[in-house]
């Protein structure tokens, strides 16, 4: 980074505390032309910061693993953003919508692994290191104004993550290819896809996880949970929604948004 540049932590610091404080911050890109290694450096750096605060690493998100979440975002290369526990909703949970900017909900698959994966994983030694599979919904939320960002903006700014829920674990059907995914809000279905839309089959995600997360010094472990990013593209959340997403076999997740704002 030249010298007329931000630090790392300072933009860490300016995305973390748009997220405590729930206020949008300017995009950095504009302003600060940023590699994808330095994007990464300041997702770590926003991450520690949640570390210092107490909160544990679980797990990665993917991003733009699918065509509507490319056309809807602008943005065309595969990303990954880290998961901690402060970040989980619980399935059925309430949220608040004053933690959170312009929140959006997007249905997901979410994996659970056995044990660790290399950086070059295959697609069968991504399959079977899988332990279970989830339906989930992801909460996004961009610290950027308009939600509107380029790709080292949104690595930066941890791949938008603010939420996700999970429904339950269940042992991994054999093909996970075109099985329907849905989003309803208050009981009315606003987006369909299949998994099969998750870069072809989400087993594939798994495998762009263990290679994103090795480029950027994470690592995927026994425990560690893979959101393969989303099937269709987001809705935005308002007071009192109720959100429910299915996976075909899978089964269903889903949470509420308190009625009003504090
Ligand atoms: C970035 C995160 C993309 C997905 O599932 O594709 C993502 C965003 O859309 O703000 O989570
Ligand atoms: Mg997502």
């Amino acid at each position: 980074m030249d010298t007329n540049m931000l630090s790392i932590d300072s933009i860490a610091q300016i995305l973390d505390t748009a997220a405590l404080q729930a206020t949008a911050t300017a995009p950095l890109n504009d302003q600060y032309p940023l590699t994808i290694e330095q994007a990464y450096q300041i997702q770590s750096a926003v991450i520690a910061r949640r570390i210092d605060r107490g909160e544990r690493i679980i797990g990665i998100k993917m991003g733009f693993t699918s065509q509507a979440k490319m056309a809807q975002m602008g943005v065309a290369d595969q990303i990954c953003g880290q998961l901690t526990d402060a970040m989980r909703v619980a399935n059925g949970g309430v949220i608040a919508l004053d933690r959170y900017i312009h929140p959006r909900c997007e249905p997901e698959v979410a994996f659970l692994l056995k044990h660790a994966l290399p950086h070059d994983a295959t697609e069968q030694q991504a399959f079977d290191a899988i332990e279970a599979i989830a339906p989930a919904i992801e909460i996004i939320d961009s610290r950027y104004r308009q939600f509107r960002f380029s790709l080292t903006d949104v690595i930066a700014d941890n791949a938008s993550s603010a939420g996700f829920v999970l429904g339950d674990w269940i042992t991994c059907p054999a093909d996970l290819v075109g099985l329907k995914v849905a989003l309803s809000i208050d009981g009315e279905v606003r987006q369909t896809g299949a998994t099969s839309d998750i870069l072809g089959n989400p087993v594939r995600s798994l495998v762009a996880a263990a290679r994103l997360a090795a480029q950027a010094g994470m690592s995927l472990q026994a425990g560690s949970i893979i959101l393969a990013g989303a099937a269709t593209a987001a809705e935005a959340l308002a007071p009192g929604m109720q959100i429910a997403a299915t996976v075909a076999s899978l089964g269903k997740v889903g949470f509420s948004v308190e009625r009003c704002k504090h």
